[in-house]
């Protein structure tokens, strides 16, 4: 890296922030079984300790995304939750409602043609965002499994009609700090016909919804052939990007490890996002989030190893010298338009990122000083305890 390159690099780092899940310190599973590992975290303060032992190892993930219905016992006190929150040295961040897992939802939430279940829906919003303006959220962060199964099963068009409805009531509701975030994914678990499928779609829903309703880019949800910094381009230019949830696919929404399959594609999203901003003079306010929750790998190494991901594609990106693209751009000179962008992807910033850390005070290697530290260690024999005397699952197999 020349002198020049370790500067860019650094401050491209010292403005990366990037938002751990809640439910990605807990055990879940697929449809075909859970694992359950001894550190998971059992309760909503266990998630933000193990989220503030993120933060506190990377010094880049001030916030967490709770989801409503996961995190929140009915009355809990969401000021409380905030200080709680605090007190782990984080603060919450996206509110994400629950539209999916209630028997009411079985047709659907939002585009559920029974006025009464979409009001049911809509409430639960109303309720998140109150959440979210006890804690100071900013973003309530919306994605639906709604849609259909067989053709011919709903008219998609009404089905099109309520979504529109519902999210324009739900924007009314929003604090004047809070901006409504919505999502899009192909399939799953609509196999023919979901609601929110793609880009297009949420941008409309959102552009219908009001001025604080942006579309939430989730990186696994596209097709293979898709070309997602495209998307992110388009999204940047009619300033209708909110966030990211990042993840990386080799399949479907595999919610993979970020960059563990493809992260030259997580290091274009980010050039488009830093060329964005050279050309507009402005960085975008952009809500970056990680959307996993791993069953093989242990949750606080995989949510650290997405991190310390994110930083290094976002320095390297920061790196291309977007004087020289654009004139090559300007010539057709295809060759030395790519090899910006490839010799950019393929500079070595473990020098940048090491000195942002020296000079944060952080560890030189989270992931080992987070092994070192044994945390999840002292989780696990804590945690274990506690589901012996909870009754919870326990069948002898937890170390
Ligand atoms: C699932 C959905 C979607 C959503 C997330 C959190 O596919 O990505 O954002 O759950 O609710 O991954
Ligand atoms: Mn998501
Ligand atoms: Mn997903």
């Amino acid at each position: 890296m020349t002198p020049a390159q370790l500067r860019r690099a650094r401050e491209a780092l010292n403005h990366f922030a990037v938002e751990t899940p809640s439910w990605g310190f807990a055990d879940t599973g697929t449809r075909f079984g859970k694992f359950f590992q001894p550190a998971a975290a059992i309760d909503l303060g266990d998630k933000l300790a193990d989220a503030g032992h993120v933060h506190a190892l990377t010094g880049c993930c001030p916030t967490v995304a709770v989801h409503v219905r996961w995190d929140f016992k009915p009355g809990e006190d969401p000021k409380a939750v905030a200080r709680l929150a605090r007190k782990h040295g984080v603060k919450i961040g996206a509110i994400n409602p629950n539209l999916f897992q209630d028997q009411c939802y079985k047709w659907g939430s939002f585009g559920n043609h029974d006025a009464a279940i979409r009001a049911h829906a809509l409430q639960h919003c109303v309720d998140s965002i109150a959440i979210g303006k006890a804690v100071g959220s900013e973003y309530l962060s919306l994605w639906f499994a709604d849609g259909t199964n067989y053709p011919g099963q709903d008219s998609i068009r009404a089905r099109k009609h309520h979504f529109e409805e519902a999210l324009r009531a739900c924007h009314r509701k929003l604090g004047p700090k809070q901006t409504m975030l919505v999502e899009y994914k192909p399939f799953e678990p609509a196999f023919y016909a979901t609601d929110i499928a793609d880009w297009g779609m949420a941008l409309l829903l959102a552009k219908k919804a009001g001025p604080r309703a942006k579309v939430l880019v989730d990186t696994g949800h596209h097709y293979s052939a898709q070309n997602i910094e495209q998307i992110v381009a388009w999204l940047l230019d009619e300033d209708m990007l909110g966030g990211f949830h990042f993840n990386d696919r080799r399949y479907a929404d595999d919610d993979l490890t970020l960059g563990s399959i493809d992260p030259y594609q997580v290091f274009r999203i980010f050039h488009e996002i830093h060329f964005f901003a050279a050309d507009r003079g402005r960085r975008p306010k952009i809500a970056y989030m990680i959307d996993q929750c791993h069953n093989e790998k242990p949750k606080i190494e995989a949510t650290i190893q997405t991190v310390v991901m994110a930083q290094e594609l976002y320095a390297k990106a920061a790196l291309v010298d977007h004087d020289a693209l654009r004139r090559a751009q300007a010539r057709n000179n295809v060759v030395a338009a790519e090899l910006i962008l490839k010799h950019a992807f393929f500079t070595e910033v473990t020098p940048a990122l090491a000195a942002w850390r020296k000079s944060n005070q952080l560890p030189a290697d989270p992931i080992a000083e987070h092994r070192r530290s044994g945390y999840a260690r002292a989780a696990a024999a804590d945690r274990n305890r506690r589901r012996r005397e909870l009754g919870l699952v326990s069948d002898g197999s937890f170390a």
